[in-house]
C-alpha cells in the first residue's frame, strides 16, 4: 500500500515538473512576442522619423501642398510644382485615383524643348506629348527633314509626316498629304489643307476620296454655320446627307422642341429639354403661340 502511495506521489510530482515547465515557457514566450511588438512598433515610430526627417529636406512649396486639404487642389499644386521644378519626384506625390496626371509627360516636354533634343521625346509615354515635342522641336529649330532618320521607328514617322503636311500646305499640293503615313495624321493634313481653302470649287478640282472628305468636312462647315440643313444637299452620298444633316439640326435645336439654342437662351429654357416647364406643350411651341414655355399664363 505504502508502495502503490509512493508511486502515486512520484507520478504526481513529475505532472508538477511538467506543468511547472509548461508555465514558464509560456511566459518567456509570451514576453518576447511582446518584446517582438514593441520592436515592430519601434520600427514603425523609426520609419516615420525618417520619413519626418526626408519632409524638413522637402522645399517649402512641396509642404504647403501637402497642407490642401481638397485633393484635387493638392494634385494640382503638386503638379505646378514638380513642372517649374522639373522634378519627376515631385510627380509621384500625386494621387492619381481621380486624376489624370500628365505631368511627367510635361517635364519631359519641357526639357526635350530647352535642350532642343529631338530624340529626348521618345521619354514621354502618351502619344500627343510625344507628337508635340517632335512638332515644336521641327518648327523651333531650322531642322532639317534627313535628321528624322536618326529617330526609331515611330518617331521616325511622326517627324517624317510633321514635315510632309508643311509640304503639303507650302507647295500648295493636297496630294502630298496621302503620302503621310499614319491614317489619324493623314486626315488631319486633309481637314488642315481644306480648312485653309475654303472653297467647295477647290474640292470640285479634287478625285475619289479626297473629293468626299473635302465636300464632306466644307458642306457640314457651311451648313452649321449658315444654320441651314438645305446646304447638306450639296453631298450625293445619302449617308454623308443625313449625318450632316443630323449635325446641323443637333447644332441649331438638338431637343427638337422647334426652338433653335439662341432663343432657348432669350426665353430661360433649357436647351436640352422640349418642354421646360413640363406642361405637355414643346417650348418652341408654347413661344410661336404666346405661350409662356417656363410657366402658366401668356408671355
Ligand atoms: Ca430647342
Ligand atoms: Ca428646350
Ligand atoms: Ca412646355
Amino acid at each position: 500500500m505504502f508502495q502503490l502511495n509512493k508511486k502515486i506521489i512520484a507520478i504526481i510530482f513529475v505532472i508538477l515538473i511538467i506543468l511547472l515547465f509548461i508555465t514558464f515557457a509560456g511566459i518567456y514566450f509570451f514576453d518576447k512576442d511582446q518584446n517582438s511588438v514593441v520592436t515592430e512598433k519601434e520600427k514603425t515610430t523609426t520609419v516615420e522619423e525618417e520619413k519626418k526627417e526626408v519632409n524638413i529636406d522637402e522645399p517649402q512649396e512641396v509642404l504647403d501642398c501637402d497642407s490642401i486639404l481638397d485633393l484635387n487642389e493638392k494634385n494640382i499644386c503638386f503638379e505646378n510644382i514638380a513642372i517649374e521644378k522639373k522634378d519627376l519626384k515631385i510627380c509621384e506625390k500625386i494621387n492619381t485615383d481621380n486624376y489624370i496626371s500628365n505631368c511627367g509627360d510635361k517635364i519631359k516636354l519641357e526639357i526635350a524643348l530647352e535642350k532642343k533634343d529631338i530624340s529626348l521625346c521618345s521619354q514621354t509615354e502618351e502619344y500627343y506629348y510625344l507628337f508635340v515635342c517632335i512638332k515644336d522641336l521641327i518648327n523651333q529649330e531650322n531642322f532639317a527633314k534627313h535628321k528624322c532618320s536618326e529617330l526609331s521607328e515611330n518617331e521616325k514617322n511622326i517627324c517624317n509626316d510633321i514635315f510632309l503636311e508643311k509640304e503639303a500646305i507650302q507647295e500648295d499640293d493636297i496630294s502630298v498629304c496621302s503620302e503621310i503615313s499614319a491614317e489619324n495624321r493623314k486626315q488631319e493634313c486633309f481637314i488642315k489643307f481644306i480648312k485653309e481653302k475654303d472653297s467647295l470649287d477647290f474640292c470640285e478640282l479634287l478625285d475619289g476620296d479626297v473629293k468626299n472628305i473635302c465636300m464632306e468636312i466644307l458642306v457640314n462647315e457651311l451648313a452649321i454655320n449658315n444654320k441651314d440643313i438645305n446646304i447638306c444637299e450639296k453631298l450625293s452620298d445619302p449617308d454623308l446627307y443625313y449625318e450632316c444633316a443630323s449635325n446641323t439640326q443637333l447644332f441649331i435645336d438638338p431637343d427638337k422642341d422647334n426652338l433653335e439654342n439662341e432663343d432657348e437662351e432669350k426665353y430661360g429654357t433649357d436647351p436640352h429639354n422640349p418642354d421646360s416647364d413640363g406642361d405637355g406643350y414643346l417650348d418652341g411651341d408654347e413661344v410661336k403661340n404666346g405661350y409662356d414655355p417656363m410657366g402658366e399664363g401668356k408671355l
